[in-house]
């Protein structure tokens, strides 16, 4: 009897015989802000995972019939337009033989990871473990054992926390809804995505319940209309009845903004956002939780021409750039075929471990920087403050301004020499060593009484009297405007309902000019923007700047601030027709009128 018969047979008799009965239904997404924060604990912890994708797309490696496939590796099936006829004998070659579990749970380990994210089941729909629900998996292989269950021992002697990525669309079920367009075989077979369901949700079970304690299931590929969000907080509350303190990341819902990866604003499942191969700009407020997913290079999966791998030091400022944020890490690798990692990749992790053996309490357990906005990543314990230096500043000292902290003294993370800390009008001053030790990111370690806080400044006037208003301090209104860091500005301003806001304490009132600082490639240009402050607006026309990254200051006409006090300005605009966007904004500028 073909084995996926026998599965059916076994999961009849399961159901019947009730040996897994369903999860009680319970809704988990009420709970407290206490047990949250409790079951998020050790994530928050962690700060840096590691991603693994693999399974039969590692067998191509990015080549399909002599012929290089573009995009991400493990989309092969649909980039080649694979029909899974021709797909599913790379089963017969999938044979790992040099897979060894206990060495890729070490190099993790070694390099300051806590947590391992093992795809389980990929978009592809083949499974890296023996399911009773498919004879589409690895027993099928000429490996034919168990890839999960070896890597799962080794992760936890290791001391990290197993966690399993998990596909929602699923390339190859007979009942997953759409079939893929591309495979004219399978046309006209009618898909039952309620029956695939339950297969979803059986596989997860035995995911769940055969290789717990499992620290997060990493849902992925929700974002196709057969998936809704009732789906998405039914199996977010399945997979929590099966193990109530695992994690859930938004991917099981429909909440995500695309790879901003947090979720709009609204009520969705999910304990965590999920930025992807992008870091979120600016942090979020305490209790909010996410974690930055990145490749070395450009595939998820193992591509044997993608060569364009990022460099240690790049992955090291970005896991401080993240933390500074309070977000982790979770970085990924592309197994081969053959079971081994890509050399270019265990040199990577071995040099972010050499980081992270001086430097790994700048980063395990902290929190984001106290600091709304200063040249240096932050991150902070009780007691103590961690500032990353990328490069050294022209002055050779480090800044502290509005830390309400006093500082008891400072020191190098790395081998812990003194540094001299001088403090002025309220703002301590740290003296760096005339060569920095570290290039990637030298941590000095600054002892203070308490979490470490400063004062949130709020926008002002600055001695001239002027108002500089910029797109980091903008709040921002909607859904698809967003802060580029890339450029210092506001973009992505292609919804008219959008708007950008900046409130500010005047102690100087009088007549202002204010000025736009914007970048507006010519074929989009035409827009026309609102300047309004309180019940004062200044309408203009958007003009070329010649590219979305060539900025100009063009002047918006003035502005009467009559009195001292608090005022709010806001921007908005309607972009003009078939253009991509309405500008991209770097400031405002009210400066006053002598
Ligand atoms: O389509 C997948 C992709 O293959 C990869 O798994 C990434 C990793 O987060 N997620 C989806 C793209 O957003």
């Amino acid at each position: 009897m073909k084995k996926s018969f026998i599965g059916a047979v076994l999961v009849a008799a399961s159901v019947a015989g009730g040996v897994r009965a369903e999860p009680a239904a319970k809704d988990y997404t009420k709970e407290t802000p206490q047990e949250r924060a409790a079951r998020m604990a050790w994530f928050n912890e962690a700060r840096f995972g590691l991603f693994i994708h693999w399974g039969l797309y590692a067998v191509p490696a990015g080549e399909w019939n002599g012929k290089a496939i573009g995009g991400i590796g493990e989309w092969i099936m649909n980039h080649a337009k694979i029909p899974l006829a021709e797909y599913r004998p790379l089963v017969q070659q999938f044979n790992p033989a040099k897979y060894a579990p206990a060495e890729w749970a070490r190099v993790a380990k070694n390099a300051g990871m806590r947590y391992v994210v093992i795809t389980s089941k990929h978009h592809d729909g083949f499974c890296l473990w023996d399911s009773k629900e498919t004879a589409y998996d690895i027993a099928s292989t000429p490996y034919g054992r168990d890839l999960l269950r070896p890597l799962a021992d080794a992760v936890r002697a290791e001391g990290m926390t197993m966690c399993f990525y998990h596909s929602i669309m699923d390339w190859q079920h007979p009942n997953y809804e759409p079939l893929p367009s591309w495979d004219k075989a399978r046309e006209g077979h009618q898909p039952d995505m309620s029956a695939y369901v339950k297969y979803l949700k059986a596989q997860l079970r035995e995911l769940v319940q055969d290789y717990g304690p499992l620290g997060i299931l990493w849902f992925d590929g929700e974002w196709e209309a057969s998936w809704t969000h009732e789906r998405g907080v039914d199996l977010y509350n399945y997979v929590r009845g099966l193990q109530p303190s695992i994690i859930v990341n938004n991917r099981v819902d429909k909440g995500r903004k695309g790879m901003v990866g947090m979720n709009a604003e609204g009520d969705f499942a999910g304990d965590y956002g999920t930025p992807e191969q992008e870091i979120p700009p600016r942090g979020f407020p305490e209790g909010v939780h996410w974690e930055s997913c990145m490749t070395m290079n450009d595939t998820w999966g193992y591509k044997k021409s993608d060569a364009k791998w990022k460099s240690s030091q790049d992955l090291i400022r970005k896991l401080a750039d993240i933390a500074s944020k309070g977000g982790n890490f979770l970085l990924n690798i592309g197994p081969k075929a053959d079971g081994t990692i890509p050399a270019e990749s265990i040199e990577r992790l071995a040099a972010m471990g050499e980081w992270m053996k001086v430097n790994g309490e700048s980063i395990h357990g902290t929190t984001a920087t106290p600091f709304p906005r200063l040249p240096f990543r932050c991150t902070k314990k009780p007691g103590v403050l961690y500032v990353h230096v990328f490069d050294r500043p022209a002055d050779g000292a480090v800044a502290l301004p509005g830390l309400k902290n006093a500082v008891k003294s400072a020191r190098l993370l790395a081998g812990g020499a003194p540094l001299k800390v001088a403090v002025k009008d309220g703002v301590a001053t740290i003296a760096l060593p005339a060569a920095l030790p570290d290039a990637n990111d030298t941590v000095v370690a600054v002892e203070v009484d308490g979490l470490p806080e400063a004062a949130a400044a709020p926008l002002g006037q600055g001695p001239d009297g002027s108002i500089e208003l910029s797109a980091f301090d903008a709040k921002i209104h909607g859904s698809t405007l967003k802060y580029e860091e890339s450029g210092d500005n506001l973009g992505f301003w292609t919804n008219d309902r959008d708007w950008a806001e900046w409130t500010f304490k005047v102690t100087k009132p009088g007549t202002f000019d204010a000025a736009m600082t914007v970048a507006c490639d010519g074929k989009s240009a035409g827009g026309v923007y609102q300047l309004k402050l309180v019940d004062q607006v200044l309408d203009g026309k958007v003009e070329s700047t010649g590219a979305w990254t060539k900025f100009k200051t063009v002047s918006a006409g003035r502005f009467i601030i009559a009195e001292p006090g608090e005022w709010s300005l806001g921007v908005r605009g309607r972009k003009a027709e078939k253009a991509e966007g309405l500008m991209n904004l770097r400031s405002v500028k009210l400066t006053p009128v002598k």
